[in-house]
């Protein structure tokens, strides 16, 4: 990874600050690359900057969790059957609002949201020509400990033959090689928005005092092995065979092979995922017994995170198929779930391989 050098002052105060201006912030970053297509109209510059706006409000409202009323759930299940934390519904709010306000939106398929929304004819900007599908709060049972979440979005184009005015939600139903753009916004010690539109992946950081996202971490590239491994091994004994034997050989000790490996689990997909881009590693949500798709969702999960992780060099798989190449049946699809470092995903599957060969092989 490469970071935009920075340059440092002081502010006389005892405050060192930075030089902000030797920062690009997201909307130059975004005008910039706009600029570099002759056919361009904006539109999708505008959607991403509407993306930015929600995100730095959902920030806000984070920021003060404690103070106002957004610790707790709501009371009622999602369609995952899952308790809704009063943060995820106020963060779905926000986006839902901000997409709609900016009328470049025509579909939002949200994890808070049992069907897709159609936001055609709702605003009176905006060419209605994308279609979003998000989290908009990944990991919030970690709300009320304090411990960071994140969100996390996906965009498609919507495809000729579907009507803007109305969109048939089936529309949104588009494998990952299909997305235009994808990122994440990690709600940590700062806030980060990480995004990739298929030419490399870029990180902003939050300057609250400017309230701008600027430049920090461009052109983003994971190393290709890492030595943190990310997973709920609480569930080791209803893990298949293969995985419980990569998960024993990460554990040997190998000091040529930088073994043991190890293990970090904040269990906050987003989180996880960014560090591990950062330092190298692998995450997964493997199928369990109880669970045999595994537990994160392919649409608003699984395919913006194998974007950026292909994007920065590395891989994302079902533990047997490329991630951004499985077809999509329905919004809340769920899939298993290995995603990091390449060299790492590659072993997992060859783990996974070999065991369900022997298994076939066995009388
Ligand atoms: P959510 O989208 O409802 O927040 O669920 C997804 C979260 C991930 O952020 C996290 O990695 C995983 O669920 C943790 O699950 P578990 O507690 O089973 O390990
Ligand atoms: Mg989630």
């Amino acid at each position: 990874m490469t970071n935009q050098s920075h340059s440092w002052s002081h502010a006389g105060d005892g405050t060192s600050e930075a030089e902000l201006g030797s920062f690009k912030t997201l909307e130059q970053f975004i005008l910039e690359r706009q600029d570099q297509f002759s056919h361009s109209t904006g539109a999708f510059s505008r959607l991403l900057r509407d993306i930015g706006l929600a995100a730095k409000t959902v920030n806000r409202d984070m920021r003060r969790a404690g103070l106002i009323d957004v610790y707790g759930s709501t009371g009622e299940t999602n369609v995952q059957g899952e308790v809704q934390q009063k943060m995820d519904a106020l963060a779905h709010r926000e986006f839902t609002r901000a997409l709609r306000r900016g009328g470049e939106c025509c579909l939002i398929g949200s994890e808070e949201h049992a069907e897709a929304i159609p936001l055609s004819g709702t605003s009176e900007e905006g060419d209605g020509k994308y279609i979003v599908l998000l989290d908009p709060l990944d990991g919030s049972s970690n709300i009320d400990v304090n411990v960071s979440v994140g969100t996390i979005f996906s965009i498609y184009r919507l495809p000729d033959e579907y009507s803007k005015d109305e969109p048939d939600p089936d529309a949104a139903l588009q494998p990952g090689t299909q997305q235009v753009a994808a990122g994440y916004v990690v709600y940590g010690s700062s806030t980060m928005l990480v995004y990739t539109t298929g030419n490399g992946v870029n990180g902003f950081t939050l300057d609250p005092s400017i309230g701008e996202f600027l430049l920090s971490h461009p052109d983003i590239q994971t190393p290709t092995r890492g030595r943190l491994f990310s997973i709920n091994s609480g569930y080791y004994h209803s893990f298949e065979e293969g995985l419980r034997e990569y998960l024993d050989w990460l554990q040997e000790r190998d000091p040529e092979t930088n073994r043991p490996a190890k293990t970090r689990y904040i269990g906050s997909f987003v989180s996880d995922f960014h560090r591990n881009l950062l330092k190298g590693g692998i995450y997964m949500y493997p199928a369990t017994e109880g669970s045999p798709d595994g537990k994160l969702r392919l649409m608003y999960e699984a395919n913006p995170m194998g974007f950026i992780a292909e994007q920065a060099g590395g891989a994302a798989s079902d533990g047997h198929t490329r991630i951004l190449e499985k077809t999509p049946d329905k919004l809340h699809q769920r899939t298993p779930l290995f995603i990091g470092s390449e060299e790492m995903v590659r072993r997992a599957e060859s783990f996974l391989e070999e065991t369900s060969d022997r298994a076939s092989a066995r009388p």
